[in-house]
């Protein structure tokens, strides 16, 4: 294929294959195991983190790798081809928690709360969503009371990724209730104070070595030079944050959809039916082909917005409509790819014995977490009509 839209530096072409090798090498004879059991893969997430990929758009100065966009979704993509909770892991880290305190924290907030997590020496992980307020973010419950040069925290959040692991968490809630999303405030969570607690690990289809739980604020005292940004920032700074975020599950779906693509492929090749090879019958051929082509057209979406937010960072401007056409279309291509991968493989795709199942479990949330299909279509739709 040629790329005529985008172009890989060899530093581009480096980090690529030094996440594809150490996906194969390490990742990939454990990833059945470890969804199997869904305990979490410390050791090659630790492993993770010393090759800089834990925080990739880290300036070194803050320790992470200092590269761009273009090379986190690379690199993403060559881990969740291999395994999207890895993968999801990643993401989470990268996007979520080190482009917020990047783009919103202090000079001392950065040193002091990306270089642990940028390094891979601790876990980060965000927390917007409640048991009552997901994707109506504004209508969250919990809330942050001012106390001196202290904030007191109460409140339940829910569905964070990497919470049961994490060591510091970048957390939103309400500190002037009466302005509703203008009322919402940032804070950096650390989990070793007292009144933080973690709740039950969620038992999720797929995705299952990443951890996912409640984090629950008992009288929780946080200093205010945890605020990340001003009081009442918080609501834009959860939405420019999941605009990154959603960069980095739109790489994890096209990873997905590759690894069912190649599975299909070499399947379609080697195994015969009625006296020929399956991909000879034009039944598979066709599912080959509309494969092949959403697939190449996600990655032209994913590595465009991964472009508009490189360049955000130069001019400031929102990557919004980027970022949510390429997560509504890699995550619908990642469903897709994986429902026809299952087809094809037939019997086998349905077993245990190969990763199909896998990949069709670990579709679907692609299409949910930070932020279902429904509200990217909202957001492009409104973006369009000039209804925001
Ligand atoms: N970047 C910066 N600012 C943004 C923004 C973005 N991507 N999206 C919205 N804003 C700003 C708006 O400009 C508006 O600012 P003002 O208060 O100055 O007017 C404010 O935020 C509120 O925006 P809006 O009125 O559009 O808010 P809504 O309550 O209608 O919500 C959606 C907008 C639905 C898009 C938002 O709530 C959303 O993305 N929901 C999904 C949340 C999600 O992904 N949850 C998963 C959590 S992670 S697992």
């Amino acid at each position: 294929m040629s790329n005529a839209l985008y172009s890989l530096t060899p530093e581009h072409e480096m980090i690529r294959n030094t996440a594809r090798d150490f996906a194969q090498k390490e990742i990939a004879p454990i990833a059945a195991e470890f969804d199997e059991s869904g305990e979490f893969p410390y050791e090659t997430v630790k492993k993770m983190g010393e090759m800089g990929l834990m925080g990739i758009e880290v300036p070194e100065e803050y320790g992470g790798a200092g590269m761009d966009t273009l090379s986190y979704v690379l690199a993403l993509e060559e881990i969740c081809k291999v395994d999207a909770a890895h993968g999801v892991i990643m993401s989470v880290n990268n996007s979520l928690y080190c482009y917020g305190i990047l783009r919103f924290g202090a000079e001392e907030q950065k040193k002091k709360f990306l270089t642990p997590i940028a390094s891979g020496k601790s876990i980060g992980a965000y927390s917007l969503t409640e048991p009552m307020s997901g994707s109506d973010a504004g209508a969250m419950r919990s809330q942050a009371r001012r106390d001196g040069d202290d904030y007191i925290l109460n409140g339940r959040k829910s569905w964070v990724t990497s919470a049961p692991v994490a060591g510091y968490i970048v957390v939103f809630m309400l500190t002037d209730p009466e302005k509703k999303h203008r009322g919402i405030t940032a804070f950096i969570v650390e989990a070793d104070r007292p009144g933080f607690t973690r709740g039950k690990k969620e038992p999720k289809l797929g995705i299952r070595a990443s951890a996912t739980s409640e984090i629950l604020f008992e009288d929780y005292r946080l200093p205010a030079a945890n605020r990340l940004g001003e009081e009442g920032d918080g609501f834009k700074i959860a939405m420019t944050v999941l605009d990154a975020g959603r960069i980095g599950i739109a790489s994890q779906a096209l990873g997905i959809s590759e690894a069912a693509y190649e599975a299909s492929i070499a399947y379609a090749q080697e195994r015969e039916a009625f006296g020929q090879k399956i991909g000879q019958f034009q039944g598979i051929g066709f599912k080959i082909a509309d494969m092949k082509t959403r697939i190449e057209a996600s990655r032209l979406l994913v590595y465009n917005a991964a472009m508009a937010k490189e360049r955000s960072k130069t001019t400031g401007e929102r990557f919004t409509l980027e970022a949510s056409m390429a997560k509504l279309f890699a995550a619908e291509t990642s469903m897709f790819c994986a429902h026809a991968a299952v087809q094809i493989h037939g019997g086998m795709g349905y077993s245990k014995e190969l990763p199909i199942e896998r990949y069709f479990r670990d579709a679907k949330i692609t299409e949910i977490y930070e932020g279902t299909s429904e509200i990217q279509r909202l957001v492009i739709a409104r973006n369009e009509l000039g209804l925001k």
